[in-house]
């Protein structure tokens, strides 16, 4: 068991930073919750994470920064079950290979689709999305709910905050996944994941949540990962 309590720097509205929230909470961690204004780079907060990006546990008077690199570092200081990451190495290989996926071809076209200003390039994102959406539904295990099987892991994790707010794009691109037979296991895992006990409570009312995206659907988001997407930059 690791010593100290950890303390999570995150954001309510944050769907990197709710990785994190939710694999602590998977865990049943005792854990400090601090909301964290990461826009104000004050010398106090890059103290924490020179990036001055949430989410941040700082742990044994440590900090440990990047989602991913959260999510893992959860499961390995508190190795009790559930394993958030499967114990069989190909197993590992294969939730680190597809959580990949999810960062360099899922979030970058929903991301693409949100931002860009120009219907060519936000039909771009929407295919790309569409497109690589498939792909992932496809590589899910058959019988599910989750991506590996019956427990939240990983993969789930990585992705699980863009799936329960997928109505951001309804209301600012009306967009909705298809309801379609090649979808049909996408929208299973969806709902478990979003059903999940541990992910219910980071998620937040629809309302907020909306006014929140409203100036990245608008193309004037003052934040890093807005700024690169209109720069077509990889997103930090
Ligand atoms: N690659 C980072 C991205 C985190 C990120 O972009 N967080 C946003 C909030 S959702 C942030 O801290 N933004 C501060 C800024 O743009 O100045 C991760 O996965 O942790």
């Amino acid at each position: 068991m690791a010593e100290s309590k950890p303390k999570l720097h995150c954001a309510w509205f944050c769907p990197f930073a709710h990785r994190a929230w939710i694999s602590m909470l998977t865990k049943g961690m005792d854990f400090e919750y601090i909301e964290q204004d990461p826009y104000n780079k004050s010398p106090d907060w890059l103290a924490i994470n020179p990036r001055g990006l949430i989410p941040v546990i700082v742990h044994n008077g440590k900090s440990i920064y990047e989602s991913h690199v959260c999510i893992e570092y959860i499961d390995e200081s508190w190795p009790s079950e559930p394993r958030l990451l499967p114990k069989d190495p190909y197993q590992r290989a294969k939730a680190r290979m597809w959580g990949d996926f999810v960062s360099k071809k899922l979030i970058p076209p929903y991301y693409k689709f949100l931002v860009k200003q120009s219907p060519e390039e936000q039909s771009e994102g929407r295919e790309q999305f569409l497109a690589n959406l498939l792909e992932f539904t496809k590589a899910m295990d058959p019988e599910g709910p989750f991506f590996l099987g019956k427990e939240l892991g990983y993969v789930d994790i990585m992705f699980a905050p863009w799936s329960y707010r997928i109505y951001i794009l309804k209301h600012y691109r009306n967009f909705e996944i298809p309801r379609t037979d090649e979808y049909r296991r996408y929208h299973v895992w969806a709902e478990a994941v979003k059903n999940h006990p541990c992910v219910k409570p980071v998620q937040q009312e629809e309302s907020r949540v909306l006014a929140d995206a409203k100036p990245y659907a608008e193309g004037n988001a003052k934040s890093e990962l807005a700024d690169a997407v209109r720069k077509g930059k990889t997103i930090p």
